[in-house]
């Protein structure tokens, strides 16, 4: 095994663990929530977030104790939309890392409740660790995550989505929804790891520039597998897109020049760091693992 992989599965394992400890107790009542909450989140997900947030603490020299709660509230956010996404006001999905999503496992009301559960669970994290050295800081950091979460990140980035289907978005404007329903929550994790340690203006700036850049890459690597790779390699339903007649990257630029943008996303990625003291080598590795990952 690389380095690589194995402090990757060093930092999933610490985030399974902190996830479960976070989650309530499914013996406890609300019984039913609790256990499809759990069902939600743990056991399953690259927590690709994660692996940024602890990546960025790396370089602001970050407690990794302080990392792994910030990096939980990402996750939980996370797990949060992708239980309302698959829902059927909105993708209509019966596969979720590789099981039954939580309305179907489940029922809608009890997906809802799951979603806005876990939501209110990631602010109580982060309002009640202590994750920075000051409390402006940590202020900050409660407003990074609630604004990647909102109209103006992640909810708006989805209701463009969902408002777009069927019709002929261009370049600009696919870039546009993307910045914000995937986009947002990935800067999110970084800035977040990154607000554990000490991190000058100038490395935030640096920072927030490489999460724009692997944001997008993410994004534009998630178009063409879903295009190209199978139900059993992603865990979710493969050749969606099409299906739904949704604009991607794959469907405006064919999948080589997609691919090749992906590739230009990890240089302009790479290139951010090289303005920063510490060399970053987890960042660009992680990087590297967005635009190679095949699931
Ligand atoms: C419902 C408010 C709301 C927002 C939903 C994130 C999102 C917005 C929808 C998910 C739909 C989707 C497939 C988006 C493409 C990129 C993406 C976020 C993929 C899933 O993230 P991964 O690959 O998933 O990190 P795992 O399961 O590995 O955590």
């Amino acid at each position: 095994m690389t380095d690589f992989a194995a402090w990757m599965q060093d930092c999933q394992a610490r985030m399974e663990s902190v996830l479960a400890d976070w989650l309530p107790p499914a013996r406890i009542a609300p019984e039913r929530l609790h256990e499809a909450m759990r069902y939600a989140v743990l056991g399953g997900g690259k927590r690709v977030r994660p692996l940024l947030a602890f990546a960025a603490g790396e370089v602001t020299a970050a407690d990794v104790g302080r990392v792994q709660h910030a990096a939980a509230a990402v996750e939980l956010i996370h797990a949060y939309s992708l239980v309302h996404d698959d829902m059927p006001a909105m993708d209509d999905d019966a596969l979720r890392r590789g099981k039954p999503t939580v309305h179907v496992e489940f029922d809608e009301a009890t997906a809802l409740l799951v979603g806005d559960a876990l939501q209110s669970l990631a602010f109580d994290i982060l309002a009640s660790q202590p994750l920075a050295d000051d409390a402006a800081t940590q202020l900050k950091m409660v407003q990074v995550l609630a604004q990647a979460a909102g109209s103006r990140g992640m909810a708006g980035g989805q209701a463009i989505d969902l408002a777009s289907v069927g019709k002929p978005l261009d370049l600009a404007e696919l870039e546009f929804m993307h910045i914000h329903k995937t986009g947002a929550l990935i800067r999110a994790a970084v800035l977040l790891g990154a607000h554990c340690g000490t991190a000058s203006e100038a490395a935030t700036a640096a920072l927030d520039h490489y999460a724009k850049c692997i944001g997008l890459a993410f994004q534009v690597v998630d178009d063409v597998l879903d295009a190209e790779a199978s139900t059993a390699t992603l865990g979710k339903t493969a050749g969606k897109d099409a299906a739904n007649n949704k604009p991607t990257y794959v469907s405006l630029l064919g999948a080589a020049r997609a691919r090749e943008l992906a590739q230009e996303l990890r240089a302009d990625a790479h290139a951010a760091l090289d303005s920063l003291e510490a060399p970053a080598a987890r960042l660009r590795q992680l990087a590297d693992f967005v635009v190679e990952r095949t699931f």
